[in-house]
């Protein structure tokens, strides 16, 4: 079936794709699940294969499908084989729907159970092409462990097509592992129409006294979103500037930051929120987002910030500098350098005109990431991975 595509104006087929993803509030998960409804808006039927409804798909439709993958638990198994259960899915859901293209996000485990459903339906006369996206902590954490490393790449150069986060991801791939294949730097990206209202509209007299700025984290808490570093950045803004971090998320450093925030005796300053799914709500009343990450691949969160005009205080780590340029949309610092981060967001929050020209450039920055500019990308290069059946 042929149609007009949305934006690029050319000529893109409806196809079946089987997206295979955490099903988590972590951005690979977000993203991918985000990409599948954009998918299903242009017209093609999306198949999500994860272990658990995706906490960010809002609703199934019938172009939009979710298979549960069930490892069955058996008492001899230590580990319960997990990539075997997802492969053997993969092969009976790829049959059963006729599903075209299998777009695995995050490497581990998923390139690899890809991989092995790819190999299985070959020998039954079924090509399916896989694209794997490489999303950040699959390759500068987890997948440089030398456990996995083998494994990891061999999943990578095995993939028909394979796309990176990020121009900054892609160079570590390369230069952390032995890769073959090319790779295409496809960024996050977000449904700016979304905002538009939203940016204007905000009431955030609801958090926050009106003589007070409101600063804002959200995060899955690991130790590589350094923290104790938010807090401490937030305490030397709120010495200068009256205000409140809201910090939003869950996970180890958790407790830690508690009791930070306890020593340094600003408990009725920071609110955590815990998880939540209106990260949106909140950032629509921030002034200032905190990322001041040890790695990132890209920073959805900071994106997902920008997009709802805020200005973003970072670090300049991994592919962070390719979304928030620094005096425009926010500010970057050497990581650990929580005085001139802070310096910086006292910066943007003490002047009135200043916080409202940083908001402005999050909010034009952002849009440079729509949705519509970016999933064409992922279209094309579906499209390309289907060819290699053609010409092979
Ligand atoms: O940030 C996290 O720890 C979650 C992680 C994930 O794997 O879900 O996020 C990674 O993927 C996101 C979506 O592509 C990127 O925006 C994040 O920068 C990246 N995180 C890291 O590289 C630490």
């Amino acid at each position: 079936m042929k149609r007009e595509s949305q934006n690029v104006g050319k000529t893109v087929k409806y196809m079946k794709i089987a997206i295979v993803c955490y099903p988590t509030f972590g951005g690979s998960g977000v993203v991918a699940t985000e990409l599948g409804m954009e998918l299903s808006n242009r017209g093609h039927e999306i198949h999500f294969i994860t272990y658990k409804h995706p906490v960010k798909l809002e609703q199934l439709t019938g172009n939009i499908h979710f298979h549960e993958v069930n490892v069955p638990e058996y008492p001899l198994f230590h580990y319960q084989p997990y990539e075997l259960a997802l492969s053997s899915k993969l092969v009976n859901m790829v049959k059963l729907y006729k599903i075209e293209v299998l777009h695995v996000h995050y490497a581990i485990p998923h390139a690899y159970a890809g991989y092995m459903a790819k190999k299985m339906l070959e020998e039954e006369g079924i090509f399916i092409p896989m694209v794997t996206t490489l999303h950040g902590t699959d390759i500068t954490l987890v997948g440089n462990h030398p456990f996995y490393k083998p494994a990891v790449t061999f999943s990578i150069n095995n993939s028909n097509v394979v796309t990176s986060v990020s121009q900054s991801l892609k160079e570590d791939t390369l230069s952390s592992f032995k890769i073959t294949k090319e790779i295409y730097v496809v960024p996050n990206f977000i449904d700016t129409s979304k905002y538009q209202k939203k940016y204007t509209d905000c009431e955030r007299s609801l958090l926050a006294h009106p003589d007070e700025k409101i600063i804002s984290h959200v995060s899955n808490f690991r130790p590589v979103k350094r923290i104790a570093d938010v807090i401490n950045i937030f305490d030397s803004i709120q010495k200068k500037v009256k205000s409140k971090l809201i910090m939003v998320g869950d996970g180890p450093e958790k407790e830690m930051a508690e009791n930070l925030v306890m020593e340094l005796g600003i408990e009725d300053k920071v609110v955590f929120l815990g998880q939540s799914n209106e990260v949106d709500e909140i950032l629509c009343f921030s002034d200032l987002f905190l990322l001041p990450s040890e790695k990132e691949s890209f920073g959805l969160a900071a994106l997902e910030a920008m997009a709802n005009g805020v200005p973003v205080i970072s670090s300049n780590s991994g592919g962070i500098p390719e979304l928030n340029i620094h005096g425009v949309s926010g500010y970057l610092s050497d990581l650990g350098n929580v005085e001139e981060m802070a310096n910086f967001g006292i910066s943007i929050l003490e002047n009135e005109e200043t916080l409202q020209r940083f908001k402005m450039n999050a909010w034009n920055r952002a849009k440079i990431f729509d949705v519509h500019k970016i999933v064409p990308l992922y279209e094309a290069l579906y499209e390309k991975a289907l060819s290699e059946k053609i010409n092979s």
